[in-house]
């Protein structure tokens, strides 16, 4: 319905809406005006005409409008170079968070995922530590995260600097800092009464004085079999009221026994591998945000994805100017951990027998003809079996396998390159076969799906018909 005001004749009739009804006052400035704009617009083009011709066209093609974000200056977020003190390195107007690894590498790889996510919901930079080598021993050293994942390219992703401590703090030999930080593991399970350990003290030479997070953080306060919390418990923490509601005396320091609120400008958590925003092991599930906001950014870094396509390309027979062709790639845990799950019985019939893989190779076959027009026809087998008769049966099949002993994997790279090599191989293909339970063949499953647009299944084992479907 009109509004009445505005329809009526009689107003749209009167003088007050009529401009052309002009009183003799307002005649008089309108031709003040227009003889004023008159002498400017001669003014202003004899000057254009006089010192350059007149444009008619536009002299460059229409273009797109360019991207000028500069790239992202991850060091912007530090005062300079790495100091002896990390608290030296640090902007007063920069808040920053951090935490720990302490399982198996994939594990590392999600807990340092979850770090980081958490550090875009508190807006907050993150600080991050090397891999450690918990289960291909101790003397393989540390490996950057930097050095298998492109942080720049991270940072750009998630739009946020992601720092590693080296680049923060000295640590040739690095100098021991005090420092107060939360305990979510005091918090979150009832088996352990300490603090998760970290290696801290080691690595970063923070002698930390933990207070334990209140119990609220576990998703099921006081329920023994699920030690995860949610993303935001663990997040009110660094904010009013929750945090000063939780504060309760802190325990001592290891080496200078410092008794230390938990720290409010580099906030830090012992351990953040059992945290999601909704389901407990969330990485399974495809709504994990810390996946799809963070951890799907993890790209190998150009070196590594370059030595592992090497290994491809000597394995297929490919030259280098030539593609490496789309293949479908299987994740076999066969030893440590999952021989345990087989509670005695022996491999043959715990794990899956090649008829089982070639029945999920197929329905791969089959979903990537259908749905990308791509029929994958070498099939990459990684394991961390070590019987050589096993071995011999893959490539019996024509099924292809990195050889790392005749590579010299090893002595080449270092004791973590077998591993890393085999998960960019994992993650290359256009299809892979995980490992019902594995974490590595889940995030390799992941890359798979997502960078790849490609398709993982999990295969079921513990029995010959585990699998069947
Ligand atoms: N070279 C190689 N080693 C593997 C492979 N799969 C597993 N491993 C080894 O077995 C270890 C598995 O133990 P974890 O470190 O606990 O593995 P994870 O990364 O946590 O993953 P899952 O245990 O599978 O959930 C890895 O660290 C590797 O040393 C593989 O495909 N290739
Ligand atoms: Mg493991």
């Amino acid at each position: 319905m009109l509004d009445d005001s505005l329809s009526s004749s009689s107003q749209l009739d009167s003088p007050r809406f009529t401009p052309l009804r002009l009183t003799s006052r307002r005649r008089r400035l309108v031709v003040t005006s227009a003889a004023v704009l008159s002498v400017i617009s001669i003014l202003v083009l004899a000057y254009l005409s006089s010192s350059r011709p007149l444009l008619l066209v536009p002299q460059d093609p229409i273009l797109p409008p360019k991207d000028d974000t500069p790239p992202l200056d991850r060091k912007s977020v530090l005062l300079g170079p790495p100091t002896g003190r990390f608290r030296d390195n640090l902007r007063n107007d920069t808040k920053y968070i951090t935490s720990w690894i302490s399982a198996g590498w994939t594990n590392d790889v999600m807990t340092y995922g979850n770090l980081i996510y958490l550090a875009t919901l508190t807006e907050r930079v993150p600080i991050i530590g090397p891999f450690t080598p918990s289960h291909i021993g101790g003397d393989a050293g540390n490996v950057l995260f930097g050095d298998v994942f492109d942080i720049d390219y991270l940072s750009e992703k998630i739009g946020m600097p992601v720092l590693e401590w080296h680049e923060v703090k000295n640590l040739s030999t690095p100098e021991i800092e005090d420092i107060g930080c939360w305990s979510v593991w005091q918090a979150v399970q009832v088996r352990e009464s300490t603090p998760r350990g970290t290696n801290a003290l080691n690595l970063q030479g923070l002698d930390i004085s933990f207070t334990a997070g209140p119990k609220w953080l576990q998703k099921i306060p006081g329920y023994e079999h699920d030690p995860h919390a949610h993303f935001w418990s663990i997040a009110s923490l660094l904010y009013s009221p929750a945090r000063e509601e939780s504060l309760i005396p802190p325990q001592p320091s290891e080496v200078h026994g410092a008794l230390l609120p938990p720290d409010e400008h580099l906030a830090c958590f012992d351990y953040l591998y059992y945290v999601c925003a909704h389901t407990s092991f969330e990485y399974q599930q495809d709504m994990s945000p810390a996946w799809r906001f963070v951890t799907q950014h993890f790209r190998w870094t150009n070196r590594l994805q370059s030595i592992a396509d090497g290994y491809l390309r000597r394995m297929l027979s490919v030259p280098d100017d030539e593609p490496i062709p789309p293949y479908i790639a299987i994740h076999a845990r066969r030893a440590r951990d999952f021989l345990v799950y087989c509670n005695g019985q022996n491999k043959e019939y715990c794990f899956p027998s090649i008829a089982t893989y070639q029945r999920r190779i197929e329905e791969i076959q089959e979903e990537t003809r259908e749905r990308l027009g791509i029929f994958p026809q070498h099939v990459v087998m990684l394991s961390d079996e070590e019987e050589s008769d096993w071995w011999d049966s893959i490539r019996a099949v024509g099924w292809y396998a990195p050889d790392h002993v005749a590579e010299d994997t090893v002595n080449k790279y270092g004791k973590w390159y077998p591993v890393l090599i085999d998960a960019v191989i994992q993650s290359s293909g256009i299809g892979l076969i995980g490992m019902d339970g594995s974490t590595m063949s889940l995030l390799a499953g992941r890359r798979v799906q997502d960078w790849h647009n490609g398709v993982f299944k999990n295969i079921k084992w513990g029995s010959p018909d585990a699998d069947d479907h």
